[in-house]
């Protein structure tokens, strides 16, 4: 296995970052692995990327923007700056506010398949679960992963979800500057991408926590967009499946 680098978006996670990274601190000397973080950040009022910056942690930077454009060009952006060196071979997104657990981690690395594969935490399969996570959060996610997957003919189980682990190989393979999405759709536009690759694809069960600290930033309008990609995709992919290939692969 080569070197492995964490994206994080971050916006308004001041709190919750800290206590991230002292838990990713602790994993980092158990598994004996020698990460690197890209904290992504928008430029947060709270002040998240300056808290980040001062705990001084080598294997920590910060991947500063001007403002916030949502969690698809946060990835993007981290995307790039992982591409323009040639140091990692897996990415590994994960979000800021601790309902990704670095106890799951493990069996997630564990299940990374070679060439170009895609490594999806999943809650809605044996072993997965939510804790604490209202029921209406809970059914528009399923609701969101059962439509995307019909649309898209996509046989994964949660297409929303953000902790996944990327080969740089697919990375590579995909035109990431032509993905369309803002918002979280993002991570469908992504497992589509991936499926367009041929990239291998695993499930790995995990538990999702809802957030102690600061606040969610889902709102209406991510919805209404990933309700509407996920269509436009799904026709086009149906109408000029070829096409499709072209723009998302090199
Ligand atoms: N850089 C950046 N990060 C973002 C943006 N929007 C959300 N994030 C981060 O992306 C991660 C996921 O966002 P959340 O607000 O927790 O959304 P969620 O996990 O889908 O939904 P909740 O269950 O409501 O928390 C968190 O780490 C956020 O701080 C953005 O516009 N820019
Ligand atoms: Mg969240």
């Amino acid at each position: 296995m080569n070197k492995l680098v964490f994206l994080v978006p971050t916006y308004n996670e001041s709190v919750s970052i800290v206590e991230l990274l002292e838990k990713l601190r602790e994993f980092r000397i158990s598994a004996d692995l020698g990460f690197d973080v890209i904290v992504i950040d928008d430029n947060s009022p709270d002040g998240t990327a300056d808290k980040v910056e001062s705990l001084k942690l080598p294997w920590v930077r910060v991947l500063r923007r001007p403002g916030k454009a949502g969690l698809g060009a946060a990835y993007r952006a981290g995307f790039a700056k992982v591409l323009a060196v040639d140091t990692y071979s897996h990415v590994i997104t994960m979000d800021a506010d601790g309902s990704h657990r670095v106890e799951d981690l493990p069996a997630m690395i564990e299940a990374i398949k070679p060439g170009r594969s895609i490594t999806l935490g999943t809650r809605w399969i044996t072993g997965g679960s939510v804790v604490n996570w209202p029921k209406s959060r809970q059914a528009l996610s399923k609701a969101g992963t059962k439509y995307a997957k019909i649309a898209l003919n996509l046989d994964l189980n949660d297409l929303t979800g953000g902790f996944r682990i990327y080969s740089v190989e697919l990375l590579k393979a995909l035109n990431l500057k032509y993905m369309q999405a803002t918002g979280y759709c993002f991570q469908i536009e992504m497992a589509m991408a991936a499926d367009l690759a041929g990239a291998v694809a695993t499930e790995v069960p995990i538990t999702f926590v809802e957030r102690v600290n600061g606040v969610s930033k889902m709102s209406k309008s991510i919805v209404v967009e990933a309700l509407t990609q996920t269509t436009r995709w799904g026709i086009s992919r149906r109408l000029r499946s070829n096409a499709d290939k072209l723009h998302y692969v090199k």
